[in-house]
């Protein structure tokens, strides 16, 4: 057991991602589908934000077994979920995102920091961008919710990148131009781990359907001059 920990952890470390194979149980997947269908307000939407707020489903999976347990082996005790983001392709929606690294943060209020900004509002809640060493103590799990099959627009990785903090664009493409990319499908019920650091990208699908993917972010990091986290 302790070795199956470390070597997820190792996997994370050195690559920025990991695939964790069918972790969720088909029930679990299926109530969490019926519930955010049940909150979302446009099918022609890349996704909805503001889930841990939005949908209770949502919030007690992220602070039950299997994700709160794999977010506290991946991050340590103090892990709290932060924020929730269903994403989803659909004929109706079928978008795709180039290479980035995911860099702010939800919190409760701007309170001007050194080192801490840009500030905006994203869907009603304040978010800031942190030092690379703030993103660090971050572990975001992908719960797919439909096999995502490679026709089906999967997350791309760049794996290594998460290790020299927030880089510019110069550095991304330093990165698109000297290292293959991975392509991570996954299934119905696979978590996958990331780093927000790591740099990420996916094609729209080719084939038409749900690709639906919670994404549930956990921090295990103590914010300077009484800024808060939100839960977004
Ligand atoms: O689901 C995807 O394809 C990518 C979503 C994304 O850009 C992100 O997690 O920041």
């Amino acid at each position: 057991m302790k070795a199956a920990q470390d070597n997820l952890l190792a996997s994370l470390d050195r690559d920025g991602f990991v695939l964790l194979g069918n972790p969720v149980s088909d029930a679990d997947i299926s109530e969490l589908i019926d519930a955010l269908e049940a909150v979302r307000q446009s099918a022609c939407a890349p996704g909805m934000r503001n889930l841990l707020n939005r949908c209770d489903r949502v919030r007690i999976f992220a602070l039950s077994q299997p994700a709160y347990d794999i977010a506290s082996v991946l991050l340590g005790p103090g892990a709290h979920p932060v924020r929730a983001i269903l994403f989803d392709k659909t004929p109706a929606a079928n978008w795709y995102v180039t290479w980035h690294q995911d860099l702010s943060i939800p919190v409760k209020r701007q309170i001007d920091t050194p080192g801490y900004g840009p500030w905006s509002m994203k869907h009603g809640v304040v978010h800031v961008q942190p030092p690379a060493n703030i993103l660090e103590r971050m572990v975001s799990l992908r719960i797919h919710l439909d096999d995502c099959q490679p026709g089906n627009g999967p997350i791309k990785f760049i794996s290594g990148s998460h290790l020299n903090g927030c880089l510019d664009p110069g550095e991304i493409t330093m990165y698109k131009t000297s290292q293959e990319s991975i392509s991570c499908p996954a299934n119905r019920g696979d978590i996958i781990a990331m780093r927000p650091l790591v740099l990420h990208s996916s094609s729209q699908a080719q084939i038409p359907g749900h690709r639906r993917v919670l994404h549930i972010e956990y921090a295990n990091a103590e914010l300077p001059s009484g800024i808060e986290w939100a839960e977004a």
